[in-house]
C-alpha cells in the first residue's frame, strides 16, 4: 500500500502565477540516452514581491541554473523529486536551465521519447517538465524559439512548433535547425520531432488568399498511406473558415504520425503530432471507421488551432473548455462530410457506451471538475463528449445564428487568452442577453438526467397535456442536485403516420412540427391544443439532451415510431428501445418479440434509400448498452437473450437478407465516401444476420465474403463473422490474415482485436496465449489496447463467471502501471462497473483492485482510479 498518498488538486485554490515568462529559447542536443536540453527564459514578476522562483520538473539531471549570467551555487536553489525553488530572484531577470534526459528510456511517452528510432515529443498535460524546468502549467504563455541539433544522417528532419528560421550543417556529421513560434503559447502545447522521415506536400489558399504550405510526416514508404488525411485536412481548414470564421495563423502547418503514442493525437501549435493509427489509410488497410475516424481526428487536432492554441485554458479544470467544444466542432464537420443522422447515432452510441457508464459509476465527475489527484486521469468521455453535448445544447437553445455570435465574441474577445468556462457561458449571455444561470450546472453538476414524460389526451377538447420530470441521481461527492436546465425536442406523432402541429396553449397561431420546451423546474407541464388524435410523443430528438428520456410506450408504439417517426434519430431510438426491451424481457424468459421482428421488414424494405442510415437500424443495441438497464448485470444471459433475437430477425427475414446482400455485392473501385462505406456497411450488416446461426453454413459465408474482399472492411467483417466461430475455416482466415499482414502494425492490430472479441468460450485462454506472441509489446500502447483494450471490453469473457478474465486483465494493468502509467490507469477503467454485478462477480474485481492498491510503487494515476473506484 503506498504510504505517501498523492495529494489532490482544487479549482478553488487556483492562483495566478507569480512571473509571466514571455520568451523561453530553448536548444536541444540530440541523443537517445542522454539530450541535452538549455533553455533560457526572460521571466518578469507579476506577483507578490519577494515570492520564490518555483518551477516544476520530474525525471531530469539538472545541469546547471544561472541567473542574468551568474551561475548559482548548490544553496542558492533546492532541488525536490518534482520542484526547484530559487528563493532570491529579481523583478525582472534571465534564467538559464541545463538539464539531461534519457529519451530512450522514457516509457511513459510524456515529454520526449524516442519510439522506432524518431524522436519526438507529448508535453500535454504535464510532460514539459520532464524536458526542463518550467511553469509547466497552461496560463503561462510563451513565445518559442527551438534550436535542434543532431546527427545529419540518422535525423535528417528536424521539426518543432511554428515556422523555420534557419538551418545548416555543423561539424561531426551534425547539424541544426531553429524554429519560432510567434503566437504566445503554454508548455503542454509545445513539440519537437526529429527523425528520418518521409513527406507528402500540399498547399492551401486561406479565406485572406494567403498561402500555407501542408506537410505531412510518416515512416518511408508510408507517404501515399498519407494522402486521405491530407484531404481532410484541407476540407477541415475550408470548413473551420465557413462554419466559425476561422482562419488559419502560420504559413505552415505539419502533421507527424508515430508508432508510440498514448492516445489519439496532439494539437501541438503547428506541428500536430499524430498516433498512426489515426492517419494512415489505404482500402487495403483501412477499415471505413477508421478513414471516418483519420478524418475526424485531422479536423478535432487541426480545429484546436483555435479552440486550444490561440484560447487556451486557465487551468486544467477548464479542459473541457477546449476539449467539449473542439469536440462539438469536428462532429459538425464530420456530420457536414457524412450524414447528419448517421453521424449523431454514431456519437449517440459511443456517449451512451462510455460517458452514461462512468456517469454512473464511482469515477463520474462533472465536466468541470473540482479536484484530481493526477490530471491524465480527466482526458475522459465526460470532458470530451458530454462537454461536447453541453455546447450542442446550448446551440439548440440560443438557435444557429446566436450561436455563431457567440462563438465569435468568444473568439475576439479571448485571442490569446487562457480563459475559463466561464468566460465561454459569459460570451453566450453577452451575445444573446439570456440569463444562463441554471445551466451552467451542467459544468458542476455530474449524473445523467432522467426525464420522464407521461401524456393526457383529452379527445373532447383536443388537448394534449405533456408532463415532463427530471431526476438527477447522487454522485461522488454530490449527494444533493439542483433541478438542470434542459432542452427537450419534440414531435408528435399521429397513429395515422402523420406529423401533428405543436401547439401550445395561448400561442396565436398554429405551431410547427417540432419544438424544443425548456424544462427547468423538477416537473412542468405543456399543453398542446388543437391535437386532432392522440399522438405519439417522440421524445428527445436528435438527442436534445445528454439524459435518459423515459416515456411509458407499448411495443406497438415503438415499432410505430420506428416506421413512422419524420426524425430518422428517432427512428433509430424507438428500434433501439423495442429491441432492447425485447432483449430484457427474453432473458426473463419471454419469446422474442413478434412486433420487433416484423418491423424489421419495412427497414429491409427501404433499406437502399439510405444505406448507411439502414445498416444502424439493424445493429441490435450491445451487450454493455443492454448491460446499463438491468440493476445486477448478467452478462451470459444478456449474451444469449441478444444472439437469440439476432437468429429470430434472421429467420424471419431470410429471403430479404440474401437478396440484400446480393444485391450489394458488385465489385465497383473502392472508395472511402460516405455513400461507398454506407453501402459496405449495409451488406456487411446483411452479413452479420446470413452468418446467425454460426454453423457450418455460416462459416461457409463467411469465409468466402474474407476471400473474395477486395477492401479491409470487408475482410474484417468476414473476420469478425467467423471470430464467433469454433471452426477450420475461422482458423484458416486468421492464420491467411496474420501471415498478410505481419509487417502491418495497425493491421495487425485488428487480428489482435477480432481475437480478444470473440465470445468464444476459449477466448480468455486465447488472450493469454497471444501476449506470448512475439508480436505482443507491452511497451506499445496500441498493441495493449488492441488485445487487452479490446479484451476488456468483451463483456462475456472479460466476466466470466471464474474471474480468470478479471485476473488477466489485472496481472496486465499492473505491470503496465511500471512502464506506462498513463495507459494502464485508463485500462483500469475496466473495472469501472463492478458495483453493477452478482456479489460473486463483485468479490473478484474486488480482489483484483484491492491487489492493484497494494502493489508497491503503485503510480499516482493508478492509485486515484482504483481508490476511487473502490471507495
Ligand atoms: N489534447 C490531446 C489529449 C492529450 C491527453 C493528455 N493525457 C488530444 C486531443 O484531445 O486533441
Ligand atoms: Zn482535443
Amino acid at each position: 500500500m503506498r504510504t505517501d498518498e498523492p495529494h489532490a488538486i482544487h479549482l478553488k485554490d487556483y492562483r495566478a502565477p507569480d512571473f509571466r515568462v514571455p520568451e523561453v529559447a530553448l536548444d536541444f542536443f540530440l541523443d537517445p540516452q542522454a539530450t541535452r536540453v538549455a533553455a533560457r527564459m526572460r521571466m518578469v514578476r507579476t506577483g507578490a514581491a519577494g515570492a520564490p522562483l518555483v518551477l516544476n520538473g520530474e525525471a531530469l539531471k539538472l545541469v546547471s541554473v544561472a541567473i542574468d549570467g551568474h551561475p548559482l551555487k548548490p544553496d542558492q536553489y533546492t532541488l525536490e523529486p518534482e520542484l526547484l525553488t530559487i528563493p532570491d530572484v529579481p523583478d525582472k531577470f534571465i534564467l538559464d536551465v541545463v538539464t539531461e534526459i534519457a529519451p530512450a528510456d522514457n516509457t511513459l511517452l510524456s515529454g520526449l521519447y524516442t519510439a522506432k528510432g524518431l524522436f519526438c515529443t507529448q508535453c500535454e498535460a504535464e510532460g514539459f517538465r520532464r524536458i526542463t524546468y518550467f511553469f509547466d502549467r497552461p496560463d503561462v504563455l510563451a513565445v518559442y524559439t527551438t534550436r535542434i541539433e543532431a546527427d545529419k544522417k540518422l535525423y535528417p528532419v528536424l521539426l518543432s512548433n511554428g515556422n523555420l528560421m534557419e538551418k545548416g550543417d555543423l561539424a561531426n556529421g551534425k547539424h541544426f535547425a531553429v524554429w519560432n513560434d510567434p503566437f504566445p503559447k503554454p508548455s503542454y502545447l509545445f513539440a519537437l520531432v526529429a527523425g528520418d522521415l518521409g513527406v507528402l506536400e500540399d498547399s492551401i489558399v486561406t479565406m485572406s488568399g494567403r498561402t500555407v504550405d501542408l506537410k505531412i510526416f510518416v515512416e518511408h514508404g508510408n507517404e501515399p498511406r498519407a494522402t486521405y488525411a491530407m484531404d481532410s485536412l484541407k476540407r477541415a481548414m475550408k470548413w473551420d473558415e465557413e462554419a466559425y470564421g476561422r482562419e488559419y495563423d502560420l504559413d505552415i502547418f505539419m502533421i507527424v504520425a508515430v508508432s508510440a503514442f498514448n492516445f489519439g493525437a496532439m494539437e501541438n501549435k503547428g506541428l500536430n503530432i499524430f498516433n498512426d493509427r489515426v492517419l494512415l489509410a489505404s482500402p487495403e488497410t483501412a477499415t471505413d471507421d477508421d478513414y471516418a475516424r483519420i478524418e475526424g481526428v485531422v479536423a478535432h487536432e487541426y480545429f484546436h488551432n483555435w479552440s486550444g492554441d490561440r484560447i487556451t485554458c486557465r487551468d486544467w479544470f477548464q479542459l473541457s473548455l477546449k476539449e467539449g467544444f473542439t469536440v462539438f466542432r469536428d462532429q459538425g464537420f464530420s456530420a457536414d462530410m457524412r450524414s447528419k443522422a448517421v453521424k449523431r447515432i454514431e456519437d449517440v452510441r459511443a456517449l451512451r457506451l462510455r460517458q452514461f457508464q462512468e456517469d454512473a459509476g464511482p469515477l463520474a465527475h462533472p465536466v468541470q471538475p473540482q479536484s484530481y489527484i493526477t490530471i491524465d486521469n480527466f482526458y475522459t468521455s465526460t470532458i470530451y463528449e458530454k462537454g461536447a453535448e453541453v455546447i450542442g445544447m446550448l446551440k439548440t437553445l440560443v438557435g444557429d445564428e446566436a450561436y455563431r455570435k457567440a462563438t465569435d465574441l468568444y473568439f475576439s474577445r479571448h485571442d490569446g487568452q487562457a480563459a475559463t468556462v466561464e468566460d465561454w457561458v459569459k460570451c453566450f449571455e453577452d451575445a444573446t442577453g439570456r440569463d444562463l444561470a441554471q445551466f451552467r450546472l451542467w459544468y458542476r453538476q455530474a449524473g445523467t438526467p432522467t426525464i420522464t414524460a407521461s401524456g393526457h389526451y383529452d379527445a373532447a377538447k383536443k388537448t394534449y397535456a405533456l408532463t415532463l420530470a427530471q431526476a438527477l441521481k447522487p454522485t461522488p461527492g454530490q449527494p444533493e442536485k439542483l433541478p438542470m436546465h434542459i432542452p427537450v425536442r419534440l414531435g408528435m406523432v399521429g397513429k395515422s403516420g402523420r406529423a401533428l402541429p405543436l401547439t401550445l396553449e395561448g400561442d396565436n397561431a398554429p405551431g410547427p412540427e417540432e419544438r424544443v420546451l425548456e424544462l427547468t423546474a423538477p416537473q412542468q407541464t405543456f399543453v398542446f391544443t388543437g391535437v386532432e388524435e392522440e399522438p405519439l410523443v417522440s421524445m428527445g430528438r436528435r438527442f436534445s439532451a445528454p439524459a435518459e428520456f423515459r416515456i411509458e410506450q407499448s411495443a406497438a408504439d415503438r415499432t410505430h415510431l420506428m416506421a413512422h417517426d419524420p426524425d430518422s434519430f428517432n427512428r433509430w431510438e424507438a428500434g433501439q428501445t423495442a429491441a432492447r426491451t425485447a432483449i430484457l424481457a427474453m432473458m426473463k424468459g419471454a419469446a422474442p418479440d413478434p412486433l420487433y421482428v416484423a418491423a424489421i421488414g419495412p427497414v429491409l424494405e427501404r433499406a437502399l434509400d439510405d444505406m448507411a442510415f439502414a445498416a444502424n437500424m439493424l445493429s441490435l443495441p450491445l451487450e454493455s448498452e443492454i448491460a446499463m438497464a438491468m440493476d445486477v448485470v448478467d452478462p451470459d444471459a444478456i449474451h444469449a437473450a441478444r444472439v437469440a433475437l439476432i437468429r429470430a430477425v434472421a429467420a424471419a427475414h431470410r429471403g430479404a437478407f440474401d437478396a440484400l446482400y446480393g444485391k450489394l455485392s458488385d465489385t465497383a473501385a473502392f472508395s472511402p465516401d460516405a455513400a461507398s462505406a454506407g453501402k459496405r456497411a449495409l451488406r456487411n450488416a446483411a452479413l452479420r444476420f446470413l452468418t446467425a446461426a454460426d454453423d457450418g453454413a455460416a462459416a461457409d459465408l463467411a469465409a468466402r465474403h474474407y476471400r473474395t474482399a477486395t477492401n479491409m472492411t470487408d475482410m474484417v467483417a468476414g473476420l469478425a463473422a467467423l471470430a464467433r466461430m469454433t471452426s477450420p475455416e475461422a482458423d484458416k482466415a486468421f492464420a491467411h490474415f496474420h501471415d498478410r499482414f505481419a509487417k502491418n502494425a495497425l493491421v495487425l492490430d485488428k487480428w489482435f482485436g477480432l481475437q480478444a472479441t470473440s465470445p468464444r468460450a476459449d477466448t480468455v485462454e486465447r488472450v493469454k496465449a497471444l501476449m506470448k506472441d512475439s508480436h505482443y509489446d507491452l511497451k506499445n500502447p496500441n498493441r495493449v489496447r488492441a488485445l487487452i483494450g479490446a479484451f476488456s471490453g468483451n463483456q462475456l469473457r472479460f466476466h466470466a463467471a471464474d474471474g480468470s478474465g478479471y485476473t488477466l486483465v489485472g496481472d496486465v494493468i499492473r505491470q503496465l502501471d511500471g512502464v506506462n502509467a498513463m495507459v494502464a490507469a485508463r485500462m483500469a477503467g475496466a473495472f469501472e462497473t463492478w458495483r453493477r454485478f452478482d456479489p460473486a462477480r463483485q468479490a473478484l474485481m474486488r480482489a483484483e483492485l484491492e491487489a492493484t492498491l497494494k502493489t508497491p510503487g503503485l503510480s499516482s494515476n493508478m492509485f486515484e482510479v482504483v481508490s476511487k473506484m473502490l471507495a
